[in-house]
């Protein structure tokens, strides 16, 4: 008998049976969308190929003031979905990981000669139309959930709520499917197979640092494709910071003109959309950050007033990494300066997020001992400013239709008041969780002991003398050793918590903090890791029966889905020897 595969298929549905036939799928393969036929289309829509990469914002429509895109229909976004399927089935030369482990399959595979049964035709059903908040989603507008079954004569059925759910068991469907070695049959050896899937959180995200390096817009569509394939649906861009500001923002193009690295290193209007449609059709929505009122210190380069501590010195006395950089607190100007920016961002946001996060992290008040309007680091003096700025903030995102969100240290560190509707994002650990539950709000967690990307702990280790070496080298250069992709898989954003505290947490987001991550080793350090959270966020810590997910069973699939995502153009990171363990034993 040949040895049957593990069901690979990453993340882990939440349901489901299988059993060991094999099917084959032809490329002519008859599908339905609610009874009409649906094609395999070669070249569908503007969002593009899932291997089109290529970076042309003159093919996209120019923003102008007023114009508000249309949303895709529910029939261009499964279209496009099946298009995009049947490319991954049919067009990623893929190799099964025990190909790259044996240099053959004999054992595995089936004899094409002995005679195939067919896949019938695979009949999706949507059972009740889209929302307009599908496209711009909050946390829980959208119904992801899907049933797959094959039956053991082939005929298929899809079902789901929404479009999203669709292309949520399209993914899964084309991780059933195997190229047999002769290169011209494809075949799932699963069959009969049952999955009924939801996720266990609805904000299931990846912040990218956009302002420590820049990445072009085929990096960042490469990544929203990866995270597609993941389940996972939030692309949050922390696109400045005070290293430079890589967003154009055509009413001030000062900003970018002057705050950027270099001319070539600017986001357009048109890529920003470009990004956003991008991540709509494939149901990830993008959102931005513009961290303030610190972390702003590219303001600078071309509106020094507003900006205090930018070249301070010694520089980690202001702030944790050079240059600093953060808006004088009490200044009518940065309140005008912001009510500008918020006038040309907000609206070309709102159409694809319903969020917009405010940043709020890091804020040092030693800064505003600088700030000739204040020349105080007393937090009693100070809190009532940031309070006051926050409101503002706060007020001008909810009065273009979008909520806020904060890092932890508004309302844990300042004592700031936040709005019941803001979410918070928490990074310095669990306790910060069960603190903002304990307020009532809402929570996304970035713990950075297992989901931060970029770092190891224990970094400061690495120099003879951490200090002088900072005083020598006044460059941020500590991240040091990264996390396995077993650490990020242990975490857990509700643990601990009460299940009232449980229900506040929306769910979390990796964070690719960029000093030293570029566009050469972008896909190495966020893959395979982020699928590790992308499977704690899709499917629960806990299994059914609620014990941990281990990761003895976890290992097998991570290789075999590791293999599906370098098939399908992401250079993802080995995570084992090619020797070991096995994906087939
Ligand atoms: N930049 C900004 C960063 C970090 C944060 N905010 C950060 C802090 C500590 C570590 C990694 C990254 N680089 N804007 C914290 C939210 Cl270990």
């Amino acid at each position: 008998a040949l040895q049957q595969p593990v069901l690979a298929v990453w993340p882990a549905p939440q349901h489901y049976s299988k059993g060991s036939s094999f099917l084959y799928i032809h490329q002519n393969i008859k599908i339905t969308y609610n009874e009409e036929f649906v094609r395999w289309d070669f070249c569908p829509l503007a969002a593009g190929r899932a291997t089109e990469y290529s970076h042309s914002p003159s093919a996209q429509m120019t923003f102008t003031s007023g114009y508000t895109p249309r949303s895709p229909t529910s029939k261009e976004i499964v279209q496009a979905g099946v298009s995009r399927a049947l490319d991954s089935i049919f067009r990623t030369p893929f190799a099964p990981y025990a190909l790259r482990k044996h240099g053959n399959l004999s054992g595995f595979e089936p004899d094409v000669y002995a005679g195939q049964t067919w896949l019938d035709t695979l009949q999706i059903t949507q059972l009740a139309a889209d929302k307009p908040s599908t496209f711009r989603p909050r946390a829980g507008d959208v119904d992801e959930s899907y049933n797959l079954t094959i039956s053991a004569d082939g005929h298929t059925k899809l079902t789901a709520v929404s479009s999203i759910g669709i292309l949520r068991g399209l993914e899964t469907f084309t991780q059933l499917f195997y190229q047999h070695t002769t290169g011209t049959f494809w075949y799932t050896p699963y069959a009969p197979v049952t999955i009924r899937d939801a996720p266990r959180f609805p904000h299931r995200g990846v912040l990218l640092d956009t302002s420590r390096h820049f990445f072009s817009v085929a990096d960042i569509k490469r990544t929203i494709d990866a995270m597609s394939w993941n389940k996972l649906n939030r692309l949050h861009v922390h696109v400045t910071d005070s290293q430079s500001w890589p967003l154009d923002v055509p009413s001030m193009p000062e900003l970018a003109r002057m705050g950027a690295y270099n001319p070539a290193s600017i986001y357009s209007a048109a890529d920003l959309e470009a990004v956003q449609q991008y991540g709509q059709h494939r149901g990830v929505a993008v959102y931005l950050e513009i961290d303030m009122p610190g972390h702003i210190g590219s303001v600078a380069e071309s509106h020094p007033e507003l900006i205090v501590a930018y070249d301070a010195q010694p520089y980690y006395w202001y702030c944790a990494q050079p240059p600093c950089g953060a808006f004088k607190l009490s200044s009518p100007d940065v309140d005008r300066f912001v009510g500008r920016l918020f006038d040309d961002v907000l609206p070309r946001v709102a159409p694809y997020s319903a969020y917009f996060h405010t940043g709020g992290d890091e804020l040092n008040a030693n800064d505003s001992m600088l700030d000739e309007g204040i020349r105080s680091n007393d937090t009693r003096v100070l809190q009532p400013l940031l309070q006051k700025f926050i409101d503002r903030q706060h007020g001008r995102v909810r009065a273009a239709g979008l909520t806020p969100l904060s890092w932890e240290e508004i309302p844990l560190e300042w004592n700031v008041t936040v709005g019941a509707d803001t979410v918070i994002q928490t990074w310095l650990g669990t306790e910060s969780v069960r603190k903002v539950t304990a307020k009532g709000l809402q929570v996304i967690d970035s713990n950075y002991n297992f989901w931060y990307l970029d770092c190891g702990r224990g970094q400061w280790l690495a120099f003879d003398n951490g200090a002088a070496f900072q005083q020598h080298y006044p460059f941020n250069d500590w991240c040091g050793p990264t996390k396995s992709w077993a650490l990020v898989y242990s975490h857990d954003p509700t643990a601990g918590l009460s299940p009232a505290q449980a229900k506040l947490v929306l769910g979390g987001e990796v964070a690719v903090w960029t000093e030293s991550i570029d566009p050469q080793t972008l896909d190495a350090i966020v893959w395979p890791r982020a699928s590790a959270a992308g499977e704690v966020l899709w499917s629960g810590r806990q299994d059914a029966s609620g014990r941990n997910r281990s990761q003895i069973d976890a290992l097998p699939r991570l290789l075999e889905f590791r293999e599906r995502m370098v098939a399908r153009g992401v250079r993802a990171a080995a995570i084992t020897q090619q020797w070991c363990a096995t994906a087939d034993d």
